[in-house]
C-alpha cells in the first residue's frame, strides 16, 4: 500500500474534471486500496481520486465512528435528492483547517459501482449524504469552498498560499 499526496486548495489540478472508469480492474483496486490508506491516515471520512491527482470517477468513505466500514464508490451518480435541504460544517482534507456551513439536500439516493465492478444502490442521509456530495463534488473539480461568498474565499485563498508557503 502507497499512501498519496493530497493535493492542497488553491492547486489548479483540484479543479479538474474526473473522467468514467470503464473497467474495475486490478489497477483501479490498487488505486482504492492506496486511497483508503490516506483517507485514513488523514483522519477524513472521505476521498475523492481528484484529491490525490488522479482523474477518475472514485471516492473512498468511512463515516463508522470506528473507522472499519469502508465505503467504494466507482462511478457514483445521484439518481434521487430530497428537496428538503440541511446546512452542515464542512471541511475538506484539500483545505486544512478551515470548515464552513453549505447547504445540500437532506438525502440522497446513488448509484455506483462497488469494488467487483457490480451496481449498488446506496439511500444516505447525515453525514454520509454530505460526504457523498461532497466527493462527487470533487469529482467535477469543484471544492466547497466555492458555495461561500467570493469574499470568504479569498480569504480562504491566501490564508492557504501564506500555510503552503510557511510548510
Ligand atoms: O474528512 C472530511 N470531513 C468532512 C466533514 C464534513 C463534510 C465533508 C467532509 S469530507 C472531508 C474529507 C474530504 O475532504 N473529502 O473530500
Ligand atoms: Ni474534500
Amino acid at each position: 500500500m502507497t499512501q498519496l499526496t493530497i493535493l492542497r486548495y488553491p492547486d489548479p489540478r483540484l479543479h479538474t474534471v474526473a473522467q468514467a472508469v470503464t473497467k474495475v480492474d486490478a489497477h483501479v483496486q490498487t488505486l482504492v486500496d492506496d486511497m483508503l490508506q490516506t483517507m485514513y491516515a488523514a483522519e477524513g471520512v472521505g476521498l475523492a481520486a481528484t484529491q490525490v491527482d488522479v482523474h477518475q470517477r472514485v471516492i473512498v468513505m468511512d463515516v463508522s465512528e470506528d473507522r472499519n466500514q469502508p465505503l467504494v464508490l466507482i462511478n457514483p451518480k445521484i439518481v434521487w435528492a430530497s428537496d428538503e435541504k440541511k446546512i452542515n460544517d464542512e471541511g475538506c482534507l484539500s483545505v486544512p483547517g478551515i470548515y464552513d456551513n453549505v447547504e445540500r439536500p437532506a438525502v440522497v439516493t446513488v448509484e455506483a459501482l462497488d469494488m467487483d465492478g457490480n451496481t449498488q444502490t446506496y439511500q444516505a442521509d447525515g453525514l454520509k449524504s454530505v460526504c457523498i456530495q461532497h466527493e462527487m463534488d470533487h469529482l467535477m473539480g469543484k471544492v466547497f469552498v466555492e458555495y461561500l461568498s467570493p469574499l470568504k474565499r479569498n480569504r480562504i485563498k491566501t490564508k492557504m498560499i501564506k500555510q503552503l508557503k510557511a510548510d
